[in-house]
């Protein structure tokens, strides 16, 4: 139990997630945040998988899920059905979808979705690869990270290209209410969810969830990577509310990201060099960040 959070369960134990899994973490909490009156969707992955194998489930609320390219799109319906009931401020709606769903192959639901002004709130699990299919790249694994389809060769050292910014390109929208958060920080993310889902209009949380399975840790340490991550700057901390750009967690002396590669398999290829190019690129995208934030309201004029 984490202090000051409810007691109540919407999703039950005895799941098939793997030991130490973090999406499950903020699926979970994502729940006890929206409580009873809650309709869930939910887009193909491991958390479909895991929690749904037929005649069982993990999920005490009414729970819908779609194809990639659809579930958004399910989310609108049901968010017009609500309306049209005169039901709509009773229930709440939330749409899950890993970074698979939301990086890539389910994008352009969710962008129409957006552009519709659906009230949902999305919440992707970023994981940083394909994990349910067997750990394939996604535009959300970093720089050098190996995967199945970027792998670590003698050649070619893991993902060469960056991590494609997707709250950015979320708040890019027009909607009202952009955060990440971490499962290290399992209080700010439920506060972001419950904001969230006040929220008028379409809202998104991206959550950081590492994976011992397809990162290649111990299980026993995903809430240290989640909070290594947040700590080394590799996974900021930030809202979009109303157009303007606040980190609700600044980092002020970050710890090097060596610190936070090293202790994972899928970076284990990394030389000296390859560590730099990391930092520079960590840095230099935290500070955009921060010059963001600066401006005060950097996306109000798209509202
Ligand atoms: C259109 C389509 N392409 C590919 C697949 C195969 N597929 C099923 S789950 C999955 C990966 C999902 O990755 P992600 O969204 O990151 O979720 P995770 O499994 O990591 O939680 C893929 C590629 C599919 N079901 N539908």
């Amino acid at each position: 139990m984490i202090a000051g959070l409810p007691e109540e369960e919407y999703f039950s134990s005895g799941h098939r997630a793997c030991a130490g899994c973090g999406e499950i973490l903020a699926v979970r909490h994502a729940l006890k945040a929206s409580g009873k009156n809650t309709i869930a969707v939910m887009a193909t992955g491991c958390m479909e998988v895991v929690s749904t194998p037929y005649p069982e489930s993990s999920w005490k609320v009414p729970w819908v899920h779609g194809a990639f390219e659809n579930h958004p799109a399910i989310a609108s319906g049901i968010d017009a059905a609500l309306k049209a009931l005169g039901k709509r401020d009773k229930i709440n709606l939330l749409v899950f979808g890993g970074d698979g769903a939301y990086f890539d192959i389910g994008f352009q639901a969710l962008s129409g979705a957006l552009e519709r002004g659906h009230k949902a709130t999305y919440i992707c699990t970023d994981d940083e690869a394909y994990m349910n299919t067997g750990v394939q790249r996604s535009g959300a694994t970093p720089p050098f990270g190996a995967t199945t389809t970027s792998p670590a060769g003698k050649k070619i050292h893991g993902k060469q290209q960056a991590k494609k910014p997707l709250p950015l390109i979320v708040a890019a929208h027009g909607i009202r209410y952009v955060a990440t958060a971490s499962v290290s920080n399992i209080q700010d993310y439920y506060k972001k969810v419950q904001k969230a889902l006040a929220t008028e209009g379409p809202s998104f949380i991206h959550v950081f969830t590492p994976c011992p399975t397809g990162w290649y840790y111990d299980s026993a340490d995903t809430i240290e990577i989640a909070r290594l991550a947040v700590e080394c700057r590799f996974q900021p901390i930030y809202e979009i509310e109303n157009g303007a750009l606040k980190f609700t967690s600044k980092i002020e002396n970050p710890k090097p990201v060596a610190e936070y590669l090293q202790k994972q398999g899928r970076f284990k290829h990394l030389g000296k060099e390859e560590t730099e190019f990391v930092q520079k690129y960590v840095d230099e995208r935290y500070n955009f960040l921060l010059e963001l934030e600066k401006q005060k309201k950097a996306f109000d004029v798209l509202l």
